[in-house]
């Protein structure tokens, strides 16, 4: 039976996944399998160097899928920022009626995608930020635990609260959730808190389409939920990295640090080198994203047998907790 969610209904897919905004991996291979898969992919725009190169790559997602998709935006902090405001244009123009929204001071850009109508996914790690959002309009919150992969903010809430407080505190915006997911049972209890679906970054890193290295692939398989640093707590910028020799150099630096000095740490973090490693495959050449969820990847699917199974898992874990409540004494109820 095919799930019926506020996201489902509100996006037109057919399983309530969403694959999240991933630099260097969410281009059109993966975001276009995802969306013929049922689920939600979605393109990257800060991988793509200009906003025509975006534009671009949009078109060449529409000719590999006929099933909605959309496009990440993501506001980080940098020395020189791009042009946001055109990249949204771009997203505008080329006809994207989702976009999912992601960093700091979004409210300029989510007022330009609103404006033109576009469904608003905007992601966030505290319900301090998805109340602000709310404010700002947003269609769906898409709520990152501690456990996630990449900015997993300064609170360092998992999802058990989170969510929860999502379900408490957003006065019925919907909300999905995000971060540590990688199956049907994890969709299910996702639902069981309040939220219309999950969105997933690391477990579609490990699929048949994801366009990364398969050496890369099988160090996510080869890996355990301890298998991850986090960095840049120094400077607010908390980053949660797959647990490489750089990633352990760069922790390690930035402890015995005594300056404080960004510049220390630089040459361990440089997303050049992170992006080599998608590239080349070796996956101690920089520093790359991945979130706890490794632990519970096992294997490299494409996205339609991944989806599949979770939505095969998720339908007989809700169904199965029949078993768990008795009829008349102690006669449990079955089918
Ligand atoms: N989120 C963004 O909003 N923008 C990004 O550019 C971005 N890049 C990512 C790159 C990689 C390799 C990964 C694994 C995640 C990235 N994320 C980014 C976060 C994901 O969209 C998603 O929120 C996160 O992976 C969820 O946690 P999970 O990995 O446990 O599923």
């Amino acid at each position: 039976m095919p799930f019926n969610t506020e996201l489902t209904r509100a996006l037109g897919i057919k399983v309530p996944v969403v694959q999240g905004g991933m630099q260097w991996v969410g281009y059109a291979e993966l975001a276009s399998a995802v969306s013929n898969a049922g689920g939600l992919g979605i393109l990257t725009a800060l991988t793509q160097p200009t906003p025509e190169d975006l534009r671009k790559e949009i078109r060449r997602c529409r000719t590999m899928t006929k099933n909605p998709f959309g496009v990440n935006l993501t506001l980080l902090p940098a020395l020189v920022p791009p042009d946001y405001a055109a990249y949204a244009q771009v997203i505008i123009d080329e006809g994207i009626k989702i976009v999912e929204t992601a960093g700091n001071s979004p409210g300029p850009v989510i007022k330009q995608l609103k404006a033109a109508n576009c469904i608003i996914l905007h992601k966030c790690t505290t319900i301090r930020h998805a109340q602000s959002a709310v404010k700002m309009g947003v269609d769906f919150l898409s709520i990152d635990g501690f456990e996630c992969a990449g900015h997993v903010g300064e609170t360092d809430i998992t999802n058990f609260i989170l969510l929860s407080r999502a379900r408490q505190s957003l006065g019925g915006v919907p909300f999905i959730a995000s971060g540590g997911f990688a199956d049907g049972q994890g969709l299910a209890a996702a639902l069981a808190l309040g939220a219309c679906g999950i969105n997933m970054g690391t477990r579609f890193m490990c699929t048949v389409e994801a366009p990364i290295h398969q050496k890369i692939k099988q160090a996510i398989v080869d890996a355990q939920e301890t298998d991850t640093e986090l960095v840049l707590r120094k400077w607010k910028n908390t980053t949660r990295l797959f647990g490489n020799n750089v990633a352990k150099q760069a922790v390690k630096v930035e402890k015995e640090s005594t300056t404080g000095k960004f510049e220390e740490v630089a040459e361990y973090v440089s997303g050049k080198r992170g992006r080599q490693v998608f590239l080349n495959g070796d996956k101690d050449f920089g520093v790359w994203t991945a979130g706890q969820v490794i632990g519970l990847i096992h294997d490299i699917p494409t996205c339609d047998t991944l989806l599949k199974r979770i939505e095969r898992e998720a339908v007989e874990t809700l169904a199965s907790k029949h078993d768990l409540f008795v009829q008349d004494g102690n006669q449990p109820v079955g089918p």
